[in-house]
């Protein structure tokens, strides 16, 4: 092999490398490339190999011939390669651009369950007077839940009827009285005994737009000396009040409990017609609102308050029926089903 020859063979290469370094357009097939033209193993390598077959004078000459080549491809390369990184890389940003005048996507605010808010405000106006707030179990013992409110074996309200049992001795709660009880032991020989019961309670009964088989009960009881009726009317009236409006009233009717003696049924001048008459109070200007009397004194015994020296009064109420009265619900069922149409509509203050 002559110099000239190999000579021509150099160029071409050159030439055939640089013509296709213009179609490279990506990076990787821009380090093929320069496997093929500048690796160990690439056609440049070839040549300088082939260096040997020349005239020893003619070597170096060659040889000044590939390094200017090989410097030349490097540096096409580079140039090359700067060019496509920074294609590349703008083609990434591009793709990566977040468009800021794309509306947001909407959320959607969560609200408190009517019975919650029932709750938390009648918390509220209770923890304002002093009382505490008690909560405990759901599963209860016949001893709880009805030997201690005075609810002897053989009372009909025990029956299998209308009441779900566990086992002879357990059963879910009818009540939160037991809690009220047992707040009464833990406080004894401690006066007043103030205390507020929210809970979840459990009763036998036809579901209908009136009646559950579980609801939220709130219980109240107070034990001091010298508790009268008139201690009872006023702190009802006061609730009343605060979650009815300043004008309200409250009325009491006779009425029966086992645990109290004497009982009253507590009604609201009717927050529908203010008392004129309409179908909801059916004509009468008055709606129930809740049960309530004086402790029976066998109770109190029972809990360790010598009824001889101490008295109290208690009451009962359904946080659903309240949350009807207060929110114009009809029926019942709507407080259970979570549909959300229906919750929606409390999302407000
Ligand atoms: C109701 C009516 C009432 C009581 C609950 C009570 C508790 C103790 C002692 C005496 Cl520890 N009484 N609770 C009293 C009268 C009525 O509830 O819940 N109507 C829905």
């Amino acid at each position: 092999m002559d110099f000239t020859a190999l000579k021509a063979q150099l160029d071409t290469l050159r030439d055939h490398a640089v013509t296709k370094l213009a179609s490279v357009s990506d990076t990787k097939s821009l380090n093929e490339w320069r496997v093929a033209y500048l690796g160990k193993k690439s056609e440049v390598s070839g040549l300088a190999k082939q260096m040997g077959g020349l005239a020893p004078e003619e070597r170096p000459k060659f040889g000044q011939l590939l390094n200017d080549v090989r410097q030349a491809l490097e540096a096409e390369w580079e140039e090359k390669r700067n060019i496509l990184e920074r294609a590349e890389q703008n083609a990434r940003l591009s793709a990566e651009t977040i468009d800021i005048t794309l509306p947001g996507r909407e959320t959607q605010p969560g609200a408190y369950h009517p019975i919650s808010r029932v709750i938390r405000e009648i918390e509220d106006v209770f923890l304002g007077m002093g009382f505490m707030i008690a909560d405990g179990p759901e599963v209860e013992t016949d001893l709880y839940n009805f030997e201690m409110l005075n609810l002897p074996k053989d009372h009909p309200a025990r029956d299998m009827q209308d009441t779900f049992y566990i086992t002879d001795e357990l059963l879910m709660r009818t009540h939160t009285s037991p809690m009220q009880v047992r707040t009464m032991q833990r406080m004894h020989p401690q006066v007043p005994v103030k205390v507020l019961v929210p809970g979840r309670v459990y009763r036998r009964d036809e579901d209908d737009a009136t009646h559950s088989h579980a609801f939220t009960q709130i219980e109240g009881l107070v034990v001091d000396k010298n508790i009268r009726m008139s201690d009872l009317k006023g702190i009802l009236e006061q609730f009343a009040k605060a979650l009815f409006g300043e004008n309200q009233r409250v009325r009491l009717r006779p009425s029966f409990f086992p645990f109290t003696e004497p009982s009253a049924e507590v009604d609201l001048v009717c927050v529908h017609c203010g008392g004129d008459g309409c179908r909801v109070c059916k004509e009468t200007g008055w709606i129930e609102i809740l049960g309530s009397g004086m402790v029976h004194p066998r109770v109190l015994d029972m809990a360790g308050y010598d009824s001889s020296i101490y008295s109290g009064f208690a009451f009962g109420m359904g946080a659903e029926r309240i949350a009807m009265l207060k929110y114009g619900i009809t029926d019942i069922r709507q407080l259970y089903q979570n549909d959300l149409r229906f919750l929606r509509q409390f999302t407000g203050a």
